[in-house]
C-alpha cells in the first residue's frame, strides 16, 4: 500500500497547522515511521478504513513535511482541534496520544511543538507572570529567591509558619509547600494557610513583601474547593502539580475569575516522561502548554547545578518556551529548584539570567545557623552573582554566605 500522509517539503502555514517535531527510533524508514504517526493521530488506523474518503483524508489528515535522520515534522490541521469541549486533554490525545505505544516504533519523543494562535487565543495565559510577580514582590530586576519548607512533611502549622517567617526575615520573597504536602493530619491546609498568612502579614507590616505557594493538588472535583479554603484563609499564592493533577487542574485554577493570586506550577513525576532523551515528552513542550493555560511560575530545572537530572540544552529551550515570544502570551517565570545552595548561584545565573525564581529547601534550612541565616546566605549569593562579584570575595564581608560556602563547597 502506498504511504499516505507524506507531504515532504511542503511549507505549512503556522496559522493553519499545529506543528510537532518528533524524534523517532524504528526499523521502518523515517518517512514510513512519520507516516504511521500522522495516520494514527489523525484520520487513520492500522489499515485503510473503507469509510476514509479522500475528502476526509485531505481535510483532517496529518502531514509529514520533514523526515530526516531520526526527526520528523508533522502538521495537524487546526480543524482537528476545533470545538468548545476538549481543551488540553484533546490536544494531548492527538500530539502525544497512541503514538507512544505503536509497536512499529521502538521509541518516540515529542521534541517540540508550535501551537497556532487560533488555539492559544482560547486560553487566558498567566494572570501575573514575570512582570506581575515582580510588581507584587517589589523586586524589579533581580531573580526572585525562595525556599521550600523542609522537612518535606512533618512540621505542624505553627512551626511551618515560623519557618516561612524566618525565611522572610532573611530576605526571601518566595516560599512554598513541598509537593508531597497537601492536607495531612499533622499539617492541615486550613490551619497551615492561616498560620502562614499571619506571618506574611507580619512581615509586610515590618516592611517585607513575601508570598507562599500553598499546594492544592488534589482530585479534580475538589481542587476549586481546596483553593477556596486557601483563599479564605489569606493565601497569597496557590500551587498545583501539573502532572499528578493534570493540565486541567492548572487550568481550573488559572481560569477561575475568583482566583486572583498567582498559580505556581510544580512538575513532580515529569521524569517518567522527560528523562529518556529518546522517548516521552520534552520539558519545552510541557512548558508551552503550562504557559498557555496560565501557570505563573513553572519548574524547569537547575541547568545541572542541583540534585535533579538535567538535560541542559532542553532546560535552555524550556526557559525560552516560558519567556520567549509566544503569540503575545504573558511570560511565565522559570523556577530553578532541587538541591540548590548558595554556592551554585554564579553557575546557575550564568544560564538562567535574572528572570528566574530560585528556590532552595535544604540549601536554606541546612545552614549551620538555621533558616534565617540560610535565607540571608541565598540572598547574598544571588546579589553577588547579580553584581558579578565572586562568591568567595563577597563572603569576606558576608558572614552567612561565608558559613554556607564552608558547609557546602
Ligand atoms: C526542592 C525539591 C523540589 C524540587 C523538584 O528541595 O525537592 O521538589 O524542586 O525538582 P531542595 P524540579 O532544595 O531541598 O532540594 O524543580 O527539578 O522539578
Amino acid at each position: 500500500m502506498k504511504e499516505k500522509y507524506l507531504a515532504i517539503g511542503e511549507e505549512l502555514d503556522q496559522d493553519e497547522y499545529f506543528i510537532c517535531d518528533y524524534k523517532v527510533k524504528s526499523d521502518l524508514s523515517i518517512e514510513t515511521a512519520g507516516s504511521r504517526i500522522a495516520e494514527e493521530e489523525s484520520t487513520g488506523t492500522w489499515t485503510r478504513p473503507t469509510t476514509l474518503t479522500e475528502d476526509i483524508y485531505k481535510k483532517y489528515g496529518g502531514k509529514v513535511v520533514m523526515a530526516e535522520g531520526n526527526m520528523v515534522r508533522i502538521g495537524f490541521p487546526v480543524v482537528d482541534f476545533s470545538g468548545d469541549i476538549g481543551g488540553v486533554p484533546q490536544i494531548l490525545s492527538i500530539i502525544a496520544g497512541n503514538l507512544f505505544g505503536l509497536d512499529s516504533l521502538k521509541k518516540v519523543r515529542l521534541h517540540d511543538i508550535q501551537i497556532p494562535s487560533v488555539i492559544t487565543e482560547r486560553y487566558p495565559g498567566p494572570k501575573f507572570g514575570i512582570s506581575g510577580l515582580r510588581k507584587l514582590l517589589d523586586r524589579p530586576e533581580k531573580p526572585l529567591v525562595g525556599t521550600i519548607v523542609k522537612p518535606k512533611i512533618g512540621l505542624p502549622p505553627k512551626e511551618f509558619a515560623e519557618y516561612v517567617y524566618q525565611a522572610g526575615k532573611g530576605g526571601l520573597t518566595n516560599s512554598k509547600d513541598d509537593e508531597t504536602l497537601v492536607d495531612q493530619d499533622f499539617c492541615p491546609l486550613e490551619e497551615r494557610v492561616s498560620a502562614v498568612s499571619e506571618k506574611l502579614d507580619l512581615l509586610e507590616e515590618e516592611g517585607h513583601m513575601m508570598i507562599h505557594a500553598h499546594n492544592v493538588s488534589t482530585s479534580g472535583h475538589e481542587i476549586l474547593d481546596a483553593a477556596d479554603i486557601a483563599l479564605e484563609n489569606g493565601a497569597r499564592q496557590l500551587m498545583v502539580d501539573v502532572l499528578t493533577v493534570g493540565f486541567s487542574g492548572v487550568q481550573a485554577l488559572a481560569e477561575d475569575p475568583s482566583i486572583d493570586v498567582p498559580v505556581h506550577v510544580h512538575r513532580a513525576m515529569h521524569g517518567a516522561l522527560t528523562k529518556d532523551p529518546e522517548h516521552g515528552i520534552s520539558m519545552p513542550v510541557i512548558c508551552k502548554l503550562v504557559r498557555m493555560i496560565g501557570g505563573d511560575s513553572f519548574h524547569i530545572g537547575t541547568y545541572g547545578t542541583g540534585k535533579m537530572h538535567a538535560n541542559i540544552s532542553e532546560e535552555l529551550r524550556s526557559k525560552e518556551a516560558l519567556i520567549g515570544d509566544m503569540h503575545g502570551i504573558v511570560r511565565t517565570i522559570p523556577v530553578s529548584s532541587g538541591g540548590l545552595h548558595p554556592g551554585h548561584m554564579t553557575d546557575l545565573m550564568e544560564k538562567s539570567g535574572n528572570d528566574v525564581q530560585i528556590q532552595a529547601g535544604g540549601g536554606v534550612s541546612g545552614h549551620p545557623d538555621g533558616v534565617r541565616a540560610g535565607a540571608a546566605a541565598m540572598i547574598q549569593a544571588v546579589d553577588a552573582a547579580y553584581e558579578g562579584i565572586s562568591l568567595d570575595e563577597y563572603a569576606k564581608t558576608h558572614e552567612e554566605l561565608k558559613k554556607a560556602l564552608e558547609r557546602w563547597s
